[in-house]
């Protein structure tokens, strides 16, 4: 595929490289410019033309409130580039590509995360949620249909297991046993929405720790990224899923699980980040739920893993055999850790909340 063609369609020619660490688009850094070019993934995207107009919707949203406070849009919110024809992505070979201004001076953190990136990271996302606070949520397509609904997710994982179309069941019964095991708390964030009691806002919904970039310099959370699942959802879902690597003490994939614990500390400097900028907006019970929202989201992302790895990884980059099997066990392990702590989770939350 001749991408300096199809970054010409853009631009300028230029020099193209591999870029980042994503599970699901291709990232290519564009050099000199500097610019972000990405090969959406529309196997899981399927629709380009309403993800893109979300992307431009939220970003301009984004952009002139940032410029409304005094901000730099050109840093802290995504700079979509259209073609020479003026559209937002460009079609070549069957594949659809887009193009965002790099932004320079950042960096993202993986598992060389600090304690003052976790906090930066609580500030960065918590902003985000408030600065799409008043985004009308009906403008907004649903990228991917029913993205956290959990129990539609255990749902998937039981025809996985089901159909074992990679002949890979009987190696893994003791995770399935696992999983199905915890199905009972899958359904809390859905059953609280449609009760009424879990307000549906604006949310991220892939807030994993390198979906913010941070200022090189001072550390703080300059941009959120990877904005293709800002969709209706739940702020829980946005709480939980920087936890699930964020305040994990080894990489998502890491196999040996002695290393990889759910940190306390790590858990509260976030959620004091967090709650310093959306304590006020928050309900009791969304406030109630954000230690459970770390266990939800690191057991929704554990069986997605597994019911990938049953269906012959055809979702997430993989880049070993086995693993997806590896990031399911990860996951489970913090699940396991997570509900042994949540209860000293949901003194700290109460804490910080007396404390702002
Ligand atoms: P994926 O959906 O595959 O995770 P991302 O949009 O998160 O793709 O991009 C992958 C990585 O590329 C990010 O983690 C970040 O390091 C880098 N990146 C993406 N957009 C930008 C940008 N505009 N400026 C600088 N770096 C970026
Ligand atoms: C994917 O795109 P990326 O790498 O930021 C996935 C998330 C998972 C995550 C697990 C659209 O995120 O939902 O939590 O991998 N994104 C999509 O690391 O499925
Ligand atoms: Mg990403």
């Amino acid at each position: 595929m001749n991408l300096n063609y199809v970054f010409g369609q853009f631009a300028t020619e230029a020099e193209i490289a591999p870029y980042g660490n994503g599970h699901i688009n291709d990232t290519y850094c564009v050099e000199p410019g500097r610019f972000i070019l990405q090969r959406i993934n529309t196997n899981i995207f399927k629709n380009p033309d309403e993800l893109m107009q979300n992307i431009e919707n939220v970003t301009a949203h984004l952009r002139e409130k940032i410029i409304a406070s005094g901000g730099d849009p050109e840093r802290e919110t995504l700079t979509v580039i259209k073609t020479r024809d003026g559209k937002n992505y460009f079609e070549y070979e069957g594949s659809c590509f887009r193009l965002y201004k790099f932004i320079e001076g950042t960096k993202t953190v993986e598992t060389d995360k600090t304690m003052l990136d976790l906090y930066n990271a609580g500030k960065g996302f918590g902003k985000f949620q408030n600065l799409l606070a008043d985004f009308p949520v009906d403008k907004l397509f649903e990228t991917i249909v029913d993205f956290h609904h959990t129990p539609k997710r255990v749902e998937a994982l039981k025809t996985a297991i089901k159909e074992d179309k990679a002949g890979r069941l009987n190696s893994v019964k003791e995770e399935v046993e696992f999983a199905l095991s915890c199905a009972e708390f899958a359904a809390t964030v859905t059953d609280g929405i449609e009760k009424g009691e879990i307000p549906v806002r604006v949310t991220h919904n892939d807030t994993k720790i390198n979906n913010i970039l941070f200022d090189a310099a001072t550390n703080e959370a300059t941009c959120v990224i990877d904005l293709d699942t800002v969709m209706p959802g739940s702020v829980l879902y946005d709480f939980g899923d920087t936890l699930r690597m964020g305040a994990s003490t080894g990489a998502e994939d890491e196999v040996d699980l002695s290393k990889v614990w759910f940190d306390k500390e790590t858990f509260e400097i976030f959620a004091k980040g967090f709650l310093e900028e959306t304590s006020t907006t928050l309900n009791e019970r969304e406030i109630e739920l954000l230690p459970f929202s770390a266990k939800l989201m690191t057991y929704e992302c554990g069986i997605r893993f597994l019911t990938d790895y049953l269906n012959g990884d055809t979702y997430f980059k993989i880049h070993r055999e086995h693993h997806n099997l590896d990031r399911a066990r990860n996951q489970f392990k913090l699940v396991r850790d997570i509900a042994e702590k949540e209860e000293e989770l949901n003194a700290i939350v109460k804490k910080i909340i007396e404390n702002i």
